[in-house]
């Protein structure tokens, strides 16, 4: 009997455990249900200090989640911090091993590598229950405990791990983002659900359009399909039977419809293929306000629209990738009006939108991406209905009216400083075996004239080297027949010629899109960009690689090691 009465109590504590602690669950708002903002964590006296875990679930349906809670059970909470605050974060990793379905299909080289010792600083250990941070976009070192991705690695045993740095003083204001970054494993964390906002304070202060407006973060993040069998919705042409792309997604078709490789959530709140039930926003008639979007796909691109019955509105663009677009101190109080704003898996855009009239319910929809042959389905889709309701709550923060005008960066314009050399690196493909389209593709990103490899974690042996205190262009081109998103770490970067013709940006950006190759093409699609390595932050051993995650995970990676200025000596 006392026996049976153990087993009993045991059992009862697995199930308490099973059910969960409240607030330590990947909590989902219900499809349509009204977009909320995330908590704002906010520094006080120079000073955010706060304790983020990261947790996994797997539901009923097989799919596993993936978040960041904060000591108070806030989900993903935005980092509110000014430029030179110091930001203290302990990272619990609270990861269990998901279900197998949701593992990287292809990960070779994503071995286990046991660290040499306990220390999550010099860890490297590769696994899917091994977690870290990246701060997408900061000019802050890549070092442990700031923004190393490759040694650090905190395991489900260690102590909370403390990350440590300042906001640089000159970080541009505006979007930034924090997401894990383990090599093999960045797209199901990041898929489940695992990113939130960074922002740093005083886009106002930049540029005096904003000055005074509600400003609202929504992070748009894809999901693996709740749906994968229906068949498109009836109030869509039918399209071509619909292909498997190299990674196994929905291949995209052509003709903006069908099923996509993804769904998307906006601030967690699932918008499901076939039929796409928007969420909900409602806006006092006419307000305008500032709305901070980041794309936290792991692989899908967006090309964001606002309709008012049906017809596309202005939204004014005024930063992008975290950086205002008058950051050349040259233009005044840019706002660049578009009625569509292309954002690539990791970018930024920050607008200002004007609610519709009393009565009226607008649309925010992404259009659809031509993402090439070997390119994923990313088809048309709602993502939240906008009322205009004299009703309408504010948004949570206010932009100051009358704020005080950032001084001017004290380094030149990018634009206007030679560079010392010039690279070439290409993007491409490989089947593992060429007579079988079936097979697994290997993806590259390679300095031109070197043997592509595919991204080794341990190797340490830098693909390029630079020197802090220089510039270099780089021009980056792509030879395979899918579009894909080239991101390096610590810095931003100026685009100068998209598509070999010269463009002529006031700003700087951290993501640029490298548009896909096709048969009969003359030249290789290319973006000239110069880099940046004047910050004395920028030195040290970093990556740089797509930002779609399944082919950064798959080897489209590479590493840069910025030498510092004082040559010879190591940092
Ligand atoms: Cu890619």
């Amino acid at each position: 009997m006392a026996q049976k009465q153990l087993v009993l109590i045991a059992l009862a504590t697995v199930v308490l455990h099973a059910a969960e602690v409240p607030g330590k669950t990947c909590l989902r708002p219900a499809v349509g249900s009204a977009i909320t903002e995330p908590e704002d964590l906010r520094s006080r006296n120079g000073v955010l200090e706060a304790n983020l875990t990261i947790h996994n679930s797997t539901e009923a349906d097989g799919s596993t989640r993936y978040c960041y809670i904060d000591g108070n059970g806030n989900l993903s909470p935005n980092l509110r911090l000014k430029p030179g605050d110091l930001l203290i974060l302990h990272l619990k990793n609270d990861l269990t091993e998901a279900d197998p379905k949701g593992a990287p299909a292809n990960h070779m080289h994503a071995h286990m590598h046991a660290g040499k010792s306990g220390d999550p600083c010099m860890s490297g250990a590769m696994t899917a229950t091994s977690t870290n941070l990246h701060f997408h976009g900061l000019t802050i070192p890549a070092v442990c405990h700031q923004d190393d991705v490759l040694k650090t690695s905190v395991s489900p045993h260690d102590a909370p791990f403390e990350y440590r740095f300042r906001i640089p003083a000159d970080e541009p204001p505006g979007l930034y983002w924090y997401h894990p970054h383990i090599h093999g494993f960045s797209k199901v964390q990041v898929l489940g659900g695992a990113s939130g906002a960074l922002i740093v304070e005083g886009i106002e202060r930049a540029n005096k359009e904003v000055a005074g407006l509600p400003e609202r973060v929504l992070i748009i993040r894809d999901q693996d399909l709740l749906n994968p069998n229906a068949p498109p919705s009836k109030s869509e042409p039918v399209v071509p039977k619909m292909l498997l792309d190299r990674d196994g997604d929905a291949a995209n078709n052509g003709t903006g419809f069908g099923k996509p490789a993804k769904d998307l959530s906006i601030n967690f709140v699932p918008v499901p293929y076939p039929d796409y039930p928007p969420a909900a926003i409602e806006m006092k008639p006419g307000e305008r306000q500032l709305w901070r979007v980041l794309n936290a796909s792991a692989i899908t691109y967006l090309n964001l629209a606002v309709l008012f019955n049906r017809k596309p509105q202005q939204l004014g663009l005024v930063a992008l990738d975290g950086v205002p677009l008058n950051q050349s101190g040259l233009v005044g109080d840019l706002v660049d009006w578009q009625d569509h704003l292309g954002v690539p898996p990791g970018a930024r855009v920050e607008f200002i939108v004007q609610g519709p009239p009393s009565g009226v319910t607008g649309l925010l929809v992404t259009r659809t991406v031509d993402t090439g042959p070997s390119g994923e389905n990313d088809p048309n889709r709602a993502l939240a209905t906008i009322k205009g309701s004299e009703n309408a709550a504010e948004p949570r923060s206010t932009l100051a009216a009358t704020p005080d005008r950032l001084a001017p960066r004290a380094v030149e314009w990018l634009g206007k400083v030679l560079p010392v050399r010039t690279r070439r690196l290409y993007f491409s493909e490989k089947l593992t075996d060429p007579n079988n389209p079936n097979s697994a593709t290997e993806f590259y990103i390679t300095v031109d004239g070197k043997t592509p490899a595919l991204f080794d974690a341990h190797s340490g042996v830098p693909d390029i080297v630079a020197k802090q205190g220089t510039i270099e262009d780089w021009i980056i081109e792509n030879r395979s027949t899918e579009l894909h998103a080239f991101h390096i770490h610590q810095l931003h970067f100026l685009l100068l010629e998209y598509l070999g013709k010269p463009v002529n940006e006031p700003f700087l950006r951290d993501t640029v899109n490298v548009p896909y190759y096709k048969d009969k093409m003359l030249a290789y699609p290319s973006v000239r960009l110069r880099m940046d390595f004047r910050d004395p932050n920028t030195i040290g051993t970093y990556v740089y690689h797509c930002h779609l995650l399944e082919h950064e995970d798959g080897g489209m990676m590479g590493l840069i090691r910025v030498e510092p200025a004082d040559a010879g000596k190591a940092p």
